[in-house]
Formats: C-alpha cells, structure tokens, sequence
C-alpha cells in the first residue's frame, strides 16, 4: 500500500535520482494539505452512517427501480448489501484522502470489483451514481465548514467511479 510520500520516493528510487524541485513540489502541495485532509476525514467519519444513508435515499429516490422487484438492490438483503458497499466506498476514500493516494484503493478495493459485480448483476452505472452522491454531500459540507479548497475530495472519488466504469460491459 502506498501513499503520496512512498510512492514518490518510490519513483526517484527506481531511477536512483536524488528528489528534484518537482518532487519537492509535489511533497509540499501534499504536505500543505495535510491539516485539511485530515479534517475532510475526521468530518466523513463523524458523519459516515449519515452520508451513506442520505445518498442511498437519494440514489433510490433518482432510481426507484433499483428497489422494485427485479432491481438489483429490491429485498432487504440486496438492499443492505447495496448500503453496505457504499459504506465501504466512503471508508476506503477517507483512508485514500489521508494517503493522498488511490493505491489502497486499487489494491483493496477495486481489484477485481467489476467482474464480481457483473457476475451478479450488480448494474454499475447506478453505483458510480451513488459514488458521486456521496462526493457532493462531503464538498457540500466541507464548504460549510469553511474549507475552501475541496480538491483532493474529488481524486478518490473520481478515481472509484473511472475504474468502476472503464470496459463498462
Ligand atoms: C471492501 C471492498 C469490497 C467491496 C467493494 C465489496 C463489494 C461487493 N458487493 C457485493 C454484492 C452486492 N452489491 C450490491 C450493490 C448494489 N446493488 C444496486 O442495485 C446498487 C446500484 C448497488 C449499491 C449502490 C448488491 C445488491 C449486492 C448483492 C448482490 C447479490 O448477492 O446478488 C459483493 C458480493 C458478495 C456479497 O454480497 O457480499 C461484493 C464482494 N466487497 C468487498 O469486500
């Protein structure tokens, strides 16, 4: 598992290179938002059961046929299932916000997802939908509490829902 300062050492190790001002840049940037990722993530944490609750009715009340029979996430079980997942986007993501890098999440996460959930007919598109959902109520927050720049928000998210997507069958 790696996160910004490992896999950066681990580049210019690779190459026996000393870290240049690039690095050094890349370093300061992730060390300079280090307080407020640390923030975004205590603030997801407080709020997780919350967050992943609202997005859930937010993602049934766009696509109510999710939880009618034939949806994939109808009966109590696949309905869970499916809350459930999303409570595992969100607790991955918080841990990749603090990384500053979405290798936990390749690794413990999105390795071989798509073949699981094509092989039960978890419908992907809805998924990402709900990754996003997710993303916006925690930008939405993060503004109200006055943290201005939600950039590295996005990375994790966006990462999720473009390996989730990719060769999208
Ligand atoms: C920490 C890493 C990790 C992930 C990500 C993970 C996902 C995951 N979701 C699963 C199932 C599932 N996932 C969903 C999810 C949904 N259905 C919908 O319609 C919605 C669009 C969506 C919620 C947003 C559902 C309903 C199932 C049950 C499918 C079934 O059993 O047929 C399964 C199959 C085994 C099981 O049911 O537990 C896995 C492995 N497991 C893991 O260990």
């Amino acid at each position: 598992m790696q996160d910004a300062v490992t896999s950066l050492i681990q580049t210019y190790d690779v190459t026996g290179r000393y870290l240049d001002r690039d690095a050094m840049d890349q370093l300061q940037s992730y060390f300079a938002s280090g307080t407020a990722r640390v923030e975004a993530a205590t603030m997801i944490n407080a709020n997780a059961a919350a967050i992943v609750k609202e997005a859930g009715r937010q993602l049934f009340d766009e696509q109510p046929e999710l939880i009618r029979p034939g949806g994939n996430a109808y009966t109590t079980r696949h309905y869970s299932a499916c809350l459930r997942d999303m409570d595992y986007y969100l607790r991955y993501a918080t841990y990749a916000i603090v990384a500053g890098d979405t290798d936990v999440l390749d690794e413990r996460v999105l390795e071989g997802l798509r073949e699981t959930y094509n092989s039960l007919g978890v419908p992907i598109a809805p998924t990402v939908r709900g990754i996003e959902i997710m993303k916006e109520m925690i930008k939405q927050m993060m503004e109200e509490a006055d943290i201005s720049d939600t950039s590295f928000i996005d990375q994790p998210f966006d990462h999720m829902n473009r390996e989730l997507s990719e060769k999208d069958i």
